[in-house]
């Protein structure tokens, strides 16, 4: 529960004052600066729990923003909430699909170290339907919960469609959205031609277009009453096909997701998306809560093929720049900076360390994360920190890759290569022969590595 300064204040005040009318001097000066201390631990502790809402995009390029360059429309709210806070360039999806993103995240670990990780992505035909998120991997949900939140998750789950995979039982008090990778805008149903929309686990029939129905639930969240600070996960199904707009009709369920579509459908879709931000901003203005409230924006794995992969190489699905570079950045009034961008290398399992760090909450001992809290970095002058990541795609694409500081090992199917990033974005200068020495302990860090994390599984 966040702490009235202003009623904290009076009351000192007032005890002050009573304490004043009974006890020497002395006795009082040493009283109250023991007083003092009280107030302001019990004020810090609560000043430093703030609200907390992450929203995650679905197969957004890193481009597709008009603040990281998108030309030929314009994410104004999106870009509004960026120039509020801190802009990070070099954040990474934790894999380049769903599945393995949002395992990241869900764990704050390597999506390989969980099971239904090594899915890619979950498809909900026959052999996925028994995989999925159990509660024996401890959830930031769960975490964020058990250190005095309340939690709730409205999106996309896509991490086990069975009842014992659901996101209320994985830590969210509250949960209304999809369990699949996707869904119809307009009809809200699965790939499959399933209806895919629920509240908690009760199957539900609703109008509305999904991303605006998510917004509006989101909105209701916010703005109800909360006992304890509350954190929000908002995970978008934009601009993930089916290619849809408002007032466009459903898919024949003959129909599959991946047809049709065009430059200006993907526009109208981000637009609504970018509108769905603006109501999610004012809710939090209307209620109050903007300066109490850290909101964390960035996207689960490159674009596909409408987006703006902002002139990386190759898309979804594969472990170039654009299948893993993704747009992120953090407002926290007050905490970070306005306007601020930062060079900082970071991955997914980041922004589930952060959000346990200003919960206050700890990962359980057994399940360490793979991550560092951003928050140094993110205030004022904050340093830096120097990221070795590494990522592996099996089932479609067969690939593995390692940054370390400014270089990248990567393992494609065609062939294997050394990137200096900051001078090569786009990966296109290969090297491997120049820079063997730093090929070869790359590709040993790579190797030592994946000895830490189960094998990959065969579709
Ligand atoms: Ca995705």
């Amino acid at each position: 529960m966040l702490t009235n300064p202003t009623a904290m204040l009076h009351n000192f005040h007032f005890f002050k004052n009573l304490y004043t009318s009974f006890v020497p001097y002395d006795h009082l000066k040493y009283s109250l600066v023991f007083v003092s201390f009280a107030f302001l631990f019990h004020f810090n502790v609560h000043a430093q729990r703030p609200n907390i809402i992450y929203i995650m995009t679905d197969d957004m390029g890193y481009g597709d923003l008009s603040g990281y360059g998108r030309k030929d429309f314009q994410t104004p709210n999106l870009d509004k909430l960026a120039s509020q806070g801190i802009k990070f360039i070099n954040a990474y999806s934790a894999g380049p699909l769903c599945t393995p993103t949002r395992v990241g995240f869900i764990t704050g670990r390597y999506p390989a170290r969980t099971p239904v990780g090594l899915i890619e992505p979950l498809t909900g035909q026959k052999k996925d339907t028994a995989i999925g998120l159990t509660p024996v991997y401890p959830s930031i949900a769960t975490l964020v919960k058990a250190s005095g939140y309340e939690t709730a998750l409205i999106g996309k789950w896509h991490l086990g469609a069975r009842s014992k995979h659901s996101p209320v039982k994985n830590g969210f008090d509250y949960f209304f959205g999809i369990h699949g990778g996707a869904a119809d805008y307009i009809s809200h149903k699965g790939g499959d031609g399933l209806p895919d929309l629920y509240d908690n686990d009760t199957p539900v029939t609703q109008e509305g277009y999904l991303t605006d129905l998510f917004s509006q639930k989101a909105s209701a969240y916010i703005k109800q009453k909360h006992r304890k600070p509350f954190f929000l996960t908002v995970a978008f199904t934009a601009p993930h096909w089916p290619w849809q707009g408002t007032g466009d009709k459903p898919y024949a369920d003959s129909v599959d997701f991946r047809v049709g579509g065009s430059p200006a459908v993907y526009a109208t879709m981000m637009k609504s998306l970018d509108d769905a931000i603006g109501v999610l901003m004012k809710s939090l203005d209307d209620a109050g809560l903007s300066n109490e409230t850290i909101v964390i924006f960035t996207n689960d794995n490159g674009g596909e093929r409408y987006s703006d992969n902002g002139g990386l190489t190759n898309a979804k699905g594969t472990l170039w720049e654009g299948g893993i570079r993704v747009p992120a950045f953090v407002r926290w009034p007050n905490k970070i900076s306005p306007g601020t961008i930062t060079q900082q290398i970071s991955i997914t399992m980041d922004w589930t360390a952060t959000i346990l760090s200003v919960a206050g909450a700890k990962a359980h001992p057994d399940f360490p994360l793979d991550a560092i809290d951003l928050m140094p970095v993110m205030r004022a002058n904050g340093k830096n920190t120097e990221r070795t990541l590494y990522w592996r795609t099996f089932q479609r694409n067969k690939q593995k890759a390692i940054r370390m500081g400014d270089w990248k090992y990567l393992q494609d199917e065609k062939g294997e290569y050394l990137f200096n990033l900051v001078n090569d974005q786009q990966e296109k200068n290969n090297l491997r022969e120049k820079h063997s020495d730093v090929f070869n302990k790359l590709k040993k860090m790579y190797a030592d590595w994946e000895k830490t994390v189960p094998p990959p599984t065969p579709l």
